[in-house]
């Protein structure tokens, strides 16, 4: 690649605001200070990396976590350059790394297009840290320059000589900022993977040397999206076998999709733009979409697959157990909603609609079979859709003669507001029994599950709907799901999954999340689904009349802590609670439902795309995968999986 720096130009880079300000109110720029404000660090540096790969002038970087808790990213592009900057009298170096927004993004020329959810650049970062030290190689040299949160520390050095070219730079992160300060190698592992997937051929390399033995991963795929499709659909039985990949660009942009169907019920279609994760959709998803259904009905008309009496196949059934990867380069994003995860670009949905509409049509004329798939696919997803939503109706009708449309089970709590009501799904009837004893009644319901509910994962939304205990859990919950989902209908701000302590209860709380993670993501993101962490033990005393419970015990570590510190251990036994029916209505609410006392573990999704893999593989209809997995991962389950 050759070392071209013509393209860079001072006056393109402008000058908007002080660092002093990003130290004030780092949320503002970074989004929190929390975890993921501190990796949104590591991610504003090596978008200049992928942006100047982008550029065409980097092939490799890599993100390495050092043992004294600061990262260094190190780049082979053309180094940032270090000249003096015509207005700011100094290298421009020391511009882009002490002065807000001097990253050319904002000013003109410099990038075609650039990353970055926030895009405030590598001067955020510097703010943002207690030291930072940038290398540049350029021209035959080597340069350096040190700063101290955000300030310039003596003046920029040559300290050495070098042919080739790029940009190191190492932070720490200042502890007075954030949270925490220690990086989660899984989360920037799951990030770059997506970067690399994004970027066709760009090879990153993150390591971990904070254990005693580095840890290492390339990420680099040849396939670009194309290979970002295959690895989520990894473990499922493919329809097309290989994804359908199309790509198209005009003034307005850039657009890439790969499509891949699994003979799944799942939808998974991630947009990007500008490589950034677009969650909340926006016009490109919009474009998407009404090209695919409209495309995938015309070919089936076309094929004489639908007959004139045919209705038309709905986009949901024409997406289930689709795998859609839409990324979007253009040179000015705008992004709105909530968390600035949606699209506002209104021209881009035309040239997302047209290349779709071109792209899959030629596909679907010159591959008849996977068409073919393709169209029965959604057509048998219509028909269950069909028969699930007379099922549906039946009950809602059921439930109107009933009265209220509650399930009959549901001892329901009596004040109305649901930011004050809790949800307690328990397993079984006797546990549920005493659970209906033990709750505080106007905040507390129950809703007892007998056996084991429906593995929704392998049963498909429709055949679910028609499972009395999935419906029970649906109209308890209110909030409907699928089209009809409304989080804001939620009947209860936390939704407790309590479950024996054994295997089965492990199993049946994995059953419950999986219906959650599927039919009511919303309801995890909103943080209203929760795990009661019932105790493991008891301490008594050995033969004591009353057999009051001394203490429980939540988990191992405490036992061995109880046992250390007891006077004479012999003079006391440890009840092992296998399950929640072993105790009365007064131990479980003293253990497990009191508000002021009790444990709950929130549920949370950390990365949407693994857990979605990790769903599909232990969920699913592929036992293979989940022996693979289980054989994988063995060493990391919970002890509660593990104890038979
Ligand atoms: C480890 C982080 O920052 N790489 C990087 C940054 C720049 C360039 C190359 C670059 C850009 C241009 C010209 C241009 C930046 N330059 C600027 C600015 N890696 C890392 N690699 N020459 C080099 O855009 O024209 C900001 S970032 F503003 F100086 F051009």
């Amino acid at each position: 690649m050759a070392a071209d720096t013509s393209s860079y130009s001072g006056k393109d880079i402008q000058v908007l605001e002080g660092l002093e300000a990003v130290r004030k109110r780092p949320g503002m720029y970074i989004g929190s200070t929390g975890p993921r404000g501190l990796h949104h660090l590591v991610y504003e540096v090596a978008d200049n990396a992928v942006d100047e790969a982008l550029a065409g002038y980097c092939t490799k970087f890599e993100v390495t976590l050092n043992k004294d808790g600061s990262v260094t990213v190190v780049d082979n592009g053309r180094g940032i350059p270090v000249d003096k900057h015509p207005k700011m009298h100094k290298p421009t170096l020391e511009v882009v790394l002490t002065v807000l927004h001097a990253g050319g993004k904002f000013g003109g020329e410099g990038y075609k297009v650039s990353g970055g959810l926030h895009g405030v650049g590598v001067s955020v970062v510097n703010a943002l840290s207690t030291k930072l030290v940038a290398q540049v190689k350029r021209d035959g040299a080597i340069w350096e320059m040190h700063f101290d949160h955000g300030k310039t520390v003596g003046s920029m050095e040559k300290v050495g000589t070098s042919k080739a070219t790029g940009t190191t730079v190492t932070f720490w992160p200042d502890p007075d900022i954030f949270e925490t300060t220690e990086f989660d190698y899984h989360t920037l592992v799951a990030h770059f993977r997506e970067t690399a997937f994004l970027n066709k051929n760009l090879k990153i390399v993150l390591t971990d040397n904070r254990g005693d033995e580095p840890v290492s991963d390339t990420f680099q795929y040849s396939g670009g999206i194309i290979d970002f499709a295959k690895y989520l659909n990894e473990g499922k039985e493919t329809i097309n076998a290989k994804p359908i990949y199309f790509e198209a660009s005009s003034d307005d942009g850039e657009v890439e999709v790969a499509l891949q169907w699994n003979t799944g019920y799942t939808e998974t279609t991630m947009t990007f733009a500008n490589n950034i994760h677009t969650t909340e959709g926006g016009t490109h998803l919009e474009g998407f979409k009404n090209a695919l259904t409209r495309t995938v009905n015309d070919y089936a008309r076309h094929a004489n697959i639908l007959k004139e009496k045919d209705d038309n196949l709905s986009g949901e059934d024409i997406r289930e157990g689709l795998t859609a990867i839409v990324s979007v380069r253009l040179h000015d994003p705008q992004f709105e909603g909530q968390t600035k995860t949606k699209l506002g670009n209104t021209e881009i949905r035309g040239l997302v609609q047209s290349a779709v509409t071109k792209g899959l049509a030629e596909y679907l004329e010159e591959h008849p079979k996977p068409a073919r798939a393709i169209v029965n696919k959604a057509a048998q997803a219509s028909k269950a859709r069909a028969a699930a939503r007379k099922a549906r109706d039946l009950t809602r009708r059921k439930g109107a003669l009933e009265g209220a449309g509650l399930p009959g089970k549901l001892a329901d709590c009596s004040i109305k507001d649901p930011a004050l009501c809790e949800l307690y799904i328990v397993e079984g009837d006797s546990a549920g029994g005493s659970a209906k004893q033990a709750r505080e009644r106007s905040s507390q319901a129950i809703l007892p599950l007998r056996g084991k509910i429906l593995n929704v994962e392998r049963a498909g939304m429709n055949r679910s709907l028609t499972s009395d205990t999935i419906n029970s859990l649906i109209t308890a919950i209110g909030t409907g799901i699928g089209d009809e989902y409304d989080g804001e209908k939620a009947r209860y701000h936390r939704i407790i999954i309590m479950t024996d302590a054994d295997v089965d209860g492990a199993h049946i709380t994995i059953l419950l999340l999986t219906f959650f993670f599927r039919f009511m993501p919303d309801l995890i993101n909103r943080g209203y689904v929760y795990i009661a962490c019932p105790p493991l033990y008891g301490l008594k005393k050995k033969n004591s009349r009353s057999g009051k419970v001394l203490q429980y015990l939540y988990n191992d570590e405490a036992l061995n802590e109880c046992l250390e510190n007891l006077d004479d251990p012999s003079k006391y036994e440890i009840q092992r609670y296998k399950g929640l029916g072993e105790m009365d209505a007064e131990q479980l609410w003293e253990t497990t439902m009191e508000p002021e006392t009790r444990t709950l573990r929130q549920v949370s999704i950390e990365d949407a795309t693994e857990v979605d893999r990790i769903v599909s593989e232990l969920m699913g209809a592929e036992v293979e995968r989940r022996k693979e997995f289980i054989q994988e991962h063995a060493g990391e389950i919970d002890e509660r999986f593990l104890d038979i």
